[in-house]
Order: structure tokens, then sequence, then C-alpha cells
């Protein structure tokens, strides 16, 4: 099974009520110290956490999240019931996919920056099945540029954003394209339906 195999059948598994979930609401076999983190910024003991909670959460694990960052996870991460909360299940979900984003992190910057750079992102994404054309790859990291004139390098979190922007519009194009052709037709709408959850910032 690959990265992304695995990565969908966590974070869209059908959230169906099998009663295999314990107490906590954790799935079992879930890591304490991810119910730690959960329970620490779930203040109210309600067992949902909002967007400020997340970001605290996974703030104090990683580097600063930014909340563009987290409002994109929420939504690739959303709970059915409730779409500006997320539960243990969603938490858990989460967790584990940034674990696998981590590893890729370290393992492609390659001169230990602790940065990604445009050539990093191009072999990282790669690495994961996603052949960035250059001319989009461009596109992309451009949304990084904060007009010093350096280099643009990402951190953890703007990484965390290419590679699900990249990942999620691909899987989107790919469901109009089953067989991988390269080319699909959809309508105006399915096209914006698909497309401004990934646009939309907050900053
Ligand atoms: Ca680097």
């Amino acid at each position: 099974m690959s990265f992304f195999d695995r990565f969908k059948t966590q974070s869209y598994a059908p959230s169906g009520h099998g009663g295999s979930y314990g107490h906590s609401g954790f799935p079992p076999g879930t890591h304490p110290d991810v119910i730690r983190s959960f329970q620490m910024v779930d203040r109210d003991r309600s067992g949902f956490i909002d967007e400020n909670e997340l970001q605290q959460a996974l703030s104090s694990t990683y580097q600063r999240f930014c909340l563009r960052t987290i409002r994109l996870l929420m939504f690739l991460f959303k709970n059915p019931h409730d779409p500006l909360r997320i539960g243990p299940k969603e938490f858990a979900a989460l967790w584990s996919c940034l674990g696998q984003w981590r590893a890729i992190f370290e393992r492609y910057d390659k001169d230990r920056s602790g940065k990604i750079d445009l050539f990093e992102l191009r072999d990282a994404l790669y690495g994961i099945g996603y052949a960035i054309p250059a001319s989009v790859l461009q596109i992309l990291i451009s949304k990084y540029d904060n007009g010093s004139g350096g280099r643009v390098e990402l951190n953890f979190d703007c990484f965390v954003e290419c590679g699900m922007i990249v990942k999620g519009l691909t899987e989107k194009f790919k469901e109009k394209d089953p067989k991988f052709t390269g080319s699909a037709t959809f309508s105006y709408d399915t096209f914006m339906t698909m497309v401004i959850p990934f646009l939309v910032t907050y900053d």
C-alpha cells in the first residue's frame, strides 16, 4: 500500500458507528501522546476542538502552524457533523498524516536547513508520486514568496500545505480522469467546487 493509500484510508474513512472506539473516542491503539495533546487543548472537555485549539496542539509539537494551514487541515479532515470542529477520530488521522509529512520533510531537506526549497519540494513531491511540471511548481512556490528577493524556502506548515494542495487537487482531478490520461472534462461548477477550498487564504 502506498503512502497516499494509507493516508486516504485514515483521513477519509467513512464515519461508521461500529462501536470500535473506546471511551475517549480515539481509535484503538492511538498513542497516549496524541490523546494527551488533544485533551490539553480541549479545555472545556467538549470532545471537540476548534481551529485555534488545533493550532495550539500542533504548534506545541511542530514549529508554529499558521492559521491558513490549520484551516486547510480542518477542511480536509473535517468532521461530517460539525465542519468547524474536529473530534478525536479526525485528530488522530490528522496527527498520523502529519507524522508522515514530517518524515518526508526530513528526508528531502537535503541540506538540513530545516526548510524545503524549490528543488527539495520538487523531489519530495516526485518521491511520493507527483511529477509536477516545472511551471506549476513555480506558481505553487511563488505563493510563499515574501518579497525579500531571497530564495523561497518552506517551513513545515507551508510544506504540508503545498503537499496537501497538490495531493488534494490531483486526486480531485483523477476522479474525473480515471484512466489517468492527463485530460478530463467537467463542468464549471464542478471545477469551482474542486478548486476554491484549496485557494482561499485567510491571512
Ligand atoms: Ca533545505
